[in-house]
């Protein structure tokens, strides 16, 4: 077990913090810091064991843990998300979403397996030196980037989205990187998270042919990521000496500091200025300017309503659905015609279940590169959209009421702060269902936060998933049967690219459309309520603010001064992380 400086150290500053927030009025800031306690104190640093179906990732992770323990050469459903703790009593956890459902003993797998369809992930517990030296760091074995079960992959993206390092296999045989993987580490790249890949089943091939590989591929990634030197290490099921070494290396501390800082920073920041805010309302003399500022708080939310009806009514207008609809169609249609050999070569070889799971890889890819970045701009243009109307109340408020308090800001800042700290506090991976539901549990250690954000796709992804789930079995499985008759392979190549595929298109794209706009629906319904909470919560600082003007200017100006007092410790706390 590492020691933890850094949590240590925040641990210290936010319970500096805690009675600095308890001067503000309300308590949505005094939870804020604590949920934020509750993180920092039990925070586990993931590590996911990314990579393709068959690449070698639960091998590898056996091959560390020195014994036979995960099953290795499974089929695509039967693969859960695992993660590998330190614990003295060994047993393997399943769970449903957030549930400890059932614990079973390590060489239970085999029934595990076979109801692998009730469970979201595992946890294993193992008394071994490597995985307690690890701690907090937890090795997570995963599974392919898609599973055939919408319950797994609610999972697999938890993990996807959650790692703090990230360990990336390519079987050595495959040659190159596959897409996926490159979107992948692209993605994990983007939040700032460090990443490491391997060529696994290196005993596969002789040295040289490895070596040759291992070259293509660091060029491979040195074009993706535009220069930057990627080293690419070897593995193999009767060596892992690399990967060990780099988790000897793990510097905690450092991922520590990644994953939590800039919350940690975020929310001293709005600490502060609330502080200063609720100060600058007792200075002032004018009750009425005070209650106006009440009223404007009311036109906000008001405002807010109106601002997601009109973009709800003009979806289509706003957001130009249909140009990005066609677009990812059209990627969809290039990208199958492109993979069709492979996936002619393993239905033909009687292998459907990995034709199909192939050609759900192909499809989620192409709406993945098809979407990145589109989705994001739309966030982007929705967060933007919401600031403005916040800003025209900010000015109203700074002609009428506080010249020198910018509400907008500080609303934005609010919002900020909470959907970082969702993203920080610590849930069961299953609890991650996508945008929608997290708007029905929106319960976070009692303040009304949104759990995690859910990426900018998961929604349509998972919705194109599950709708190619529903159809391909009964397409693919009547499509080649009667093109094993056929026989001959361009006559079938013909047919898949004639008839199977644009029957694919057909069943894809009325869903498209529908997914795009709930997408988008459900991102406007978040990004609202969160917008509502914050101005709520200000309006009711000030009703309260209004209460204690009961007081004499002389109280009220040395409480003010008391508040001020607190928003610079709490910057100097703030100083003192940088
Ligand atoms: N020869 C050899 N076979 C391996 C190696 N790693 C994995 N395999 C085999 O490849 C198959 C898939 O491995 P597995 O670990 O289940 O892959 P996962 O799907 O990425 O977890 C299994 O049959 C393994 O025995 C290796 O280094 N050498
Ligand atoms: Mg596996």
């Amino acid at each position: 077990m590492q020691v933890m400086t850094n949590r240590a150290e925040y641990l210290k500053v936010l319970e500096q913090m805690a009675p600095l927030a308890q001067k503000v009025q309300g308590d949505a800031m005094s939870t804020r810091v604590q949920a934020l306690s509750t993180g920092v104190r039990s925070g586990e640093l993931l590590i996911p064991v990314v990579g393709g179906f068959s690449a070698g990732k639960s091998t590898l992770l056996n091959t560390l843990l020195g014994r036979n323990l995960l099953p290795t050469a499974i089929r695509p459903e039967t693969a859960l998300a695992t993660e590998l703790h330190y614990g003295e009593i060994e047993r393997i956890e399943a769970f449903n979403s957030q549930q400890l459902v059932r614990t079973f003993e390590l060489n239970q797998f085999e029934e595990i397996n076979q109801n692998a369809a009730q469970y979201t992930h595992l946890k294993i517990y193992l008394n071994c030196s490597l995985l307690r030296d690890l701690e907090p760091a937890v090795l997570v074995d995963m599974p392919g980037f898609e599973s055939p079960l919408d319950l797994h992959n609610t999972a697999i993206n938890y993990y996807l989205d959650k790692g703090c390092l990230y360990i990336a296999l390519i079987n050595c045989q495959d040659g190159t990187v596959t897409s996926s993987l490159l979107r992948q580490l692209e993605k994990i790249d983007g939040y700032g998270c460090p990443f490491h890949v391997f060529i696994t089943k290196t005993d596969l091939r002789p040295q040289n042919e490895v070596d040759s590989v291992r070259a293509e591929i660091e060029g491979q990634l040195e074009v993706y990521f535009l220069g930057r030197e990627i080293k690419v290490g070897t593995v193999n099921n009767k060596s892992a000496a690399q990967v060990q070494e780099l988790l000897n290396n793990i510097d905690c501390n450092q991922l520590f500091r990644n994953k939590y800082l800039p919350g940690l920073q975020q929310l001293g920041e709005a600490l502060s200025s609330d502080l200063k805010l609720q100060a600058d309302m007792l200075e002032q003399q004018e009750q009425e300017k005070l209650e106006q500022a009440v009223r404007s708080m009311e036109a906000a939310v008001a405002e807010l309503k109106r601002k997601q009806l009109s973009l709800s009514d003009n979806l289509e207008a706003q957001f130009n659905l249909s140009q990005i609809q066609q677009d990812v169609i059209k990627r969809v249609e290039s990208d199958l015609h492109a993979n069709r050999d492979q996936v002619v070569t393993q239905a033909l070889g009687g292998n459907l279940d990995l034709a199909q799971a192939t050609f759900i890889d192909v499809v989620h890819n192409a709406v993945v590169n098809a979407l990145n970045g589109k989705l994001e701009e739309i966030d982007q243009k929705i967060f933007s959209q919401y600031q403005e109307a916040m800003g025209s109340i900010s000015q109203e408020l700074q002609r009428n009421c506080f010249s020198s308090v910018d509400f907008g800001a500080q609303i934005t800042q609010l919002v900020r702060t909470d959907f970082n700290l969702s993203q920080v506090v610590t849930q069961e991976p299953g609890a991650n269902l996508g945008m929608a539901s997290n708007i029905s549990t929106l319960v976070l250690q009692g303040l009304n936060i949104l759990s995690t954000a859910a990426g900018p796709l998961k929604l349509v992804v998972a919705g194109v998933i599950s709708v190619l789930n529903s159809i391909l079995p009964g397409l693919l499985s009547n499509a080649f049967s009667k093109m094993r008759e056929e026989k001959i392979r361009a006559k079938v190549n013909e047919m898949v690219d004639n008839i199977f595929i644009p029957q694919v298109l057909t069943h894809l794209r009325p869903q498209m459309s529908k997914l795009l706009s709930q997408e988008i629906s459900n991102k406007l319904e978040v990004v609202s309520k969160s917008f509502t909470k914050a101005v709520d919560e200000k309006r009711s600082e000030m009703n309260q603010i209004i209460e204690q003007n009961k007081n004499t200017y002389v109280e009220r100006q040395a409480q003010a001064a008391a508040l001020k007092q607190a928003a610079e410790q709490v910057d100097m706390l703030m100083r003192s992380l940088a």
